[in-house]
């Protein structure tokens, strides 16, 4: 019998694939080539099922080129280059990959929030430099993270890793500020306290940004919400590029305007804004939060199973859009 035919657009486990073949007929790009916006299109078109990452747009453009098309898995909680409202319309199921990495996730929003507030990159770099001569009583002087106020935007399973984080590790404050309120329950669990979206900028000593990507959420970040943060305040975006305005932040941070950054995301990346690099006060990372390699197999794995679950046993395991079944 003739195997259903999928895409798998970026380089994966070997293993993945080796899971993928036993059931389809796999297109896969091993080597990792960067495919154009047209080469993507033309290898979706005798294709039923798609392994994307972040990084490919399935948009109508895409789809209009794929009339086979059925599904598309991607191997991210986040579904930004998904035009999830074409995809429904022309009823291609998509599906991403919750719950596997919320944990690592945002251990590494802590890690990005201390190793900011504590001057961690900044104090390697001085040493390496061989600028350590002698100790000071300011010398790359931080700010404490124990019984600090963190503020929270965006308030889903990351978010609240991170104020479980907060509240139970380090005895933080934590204050959070979402679309919706989270029930009392949840609140009292993660410790955490519902704020005005004002009140979280003013009064936070370290605000982690974990909302989606959407136009609503462009640019939440900028020049005027970065005025009504403490100086002494710390920002760290492991959301989605594009949620800062990281022209206005780089300004921010050479002016001292706020105390320091950490980014793992960014507008337009992998290219990053050139101010960002010139400024000492901010530790910028490759978006990496879930990097880590149980975790990039459980996204990887769980990608996979939804292919399998719905084109073989006709059944998704995290579908985004059900409604496109109808
Ligand atoms: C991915 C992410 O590594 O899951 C997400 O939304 O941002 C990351 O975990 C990236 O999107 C590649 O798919």
């Amino acid at each position: 019998m003739k195997k259903t035919k999928i895409l798998v657009a970026r380089a994966i486990f070997p293993e993945i694939i080796g899971r993928l073949e036993q059931y389809f007929d796999v297109e896969h790009n091993q080597a990792d080539e960067p495919w154009s916006k047209q080469q993507l299109a033309d290898k979706l078109r005798d294709k039923v099922g798609a392994f994307t990452t972040g990084a490919e747009r399935i948009d109508a453009d895409a789809l209009a080129a794929a009339p086979q098309l059925k599904i598309c898995a991607n191997m991210a909680v986040g579904y930004n280059n998904f035009d999830v409202p074409a995809m429904t319309a022309r009823q291609v199921l998509a599906t991403n990959t919750p719950d596997v990495l919320t944990e690592t996730t945002a251990d590494f929003g802590f890690a990005l929030l201390m190793a900011t507030a504590r001057r961690v990159a900044e104090g390697e770099h001085y040493l390496r430099a061989g600028k350590w001569k002698r100790w000071a009583y300011d010398m790359l002087a931080g700010s404490d993270i124990h019984g600090s106020t963190l503020g929270i935007l965006g308030m889903g399973r990351i978010g609240q890793g991170i104020a479980r984080r907060g509240a139970h590790g380090f005895g933080m404050n934590v204050i959070y500020h979402n679309r919706s309120r989270l029930t009392p329950e949840i609140e009292a669990q993660v410790k955490a306290r519902y704020v005005s979206k004002e009140e979280l900028l003013k009064t936070a000593d370290h605000l982690v940004l974990v909302l989606p990507y959407s136009p609503a959420s462009h640019h939440v970040i900028g020049a005027a919400e970065l005025a009504l943060m403490k100086p002494t305040a710390n920002l760290v975006n492991i959301a989605r590029g594009g949620i800062v305005d990281d022209a206005a932040l780089a300004l921010a941070l050479r002016d001292k305007r706020i105390a320091a950054a950490g980014l793992d995301v960014f507008e337009g990346e992998p290219k990053v804004h050139p101010d960002l690099l010139t400024v000492p006060n901010v530790v910028l990372t490759p978006h990496i939060a879930s990097a880590t390699v149980p975790t990039r197999k459980a996204m990887a794995n769980l990608a996979a199973d939804n292919l399998i679950g719905f084109l073989v046993h006709g059944k998704a395991l995290t579908p985004l859009n059900p409604e496109a079944l109808n």
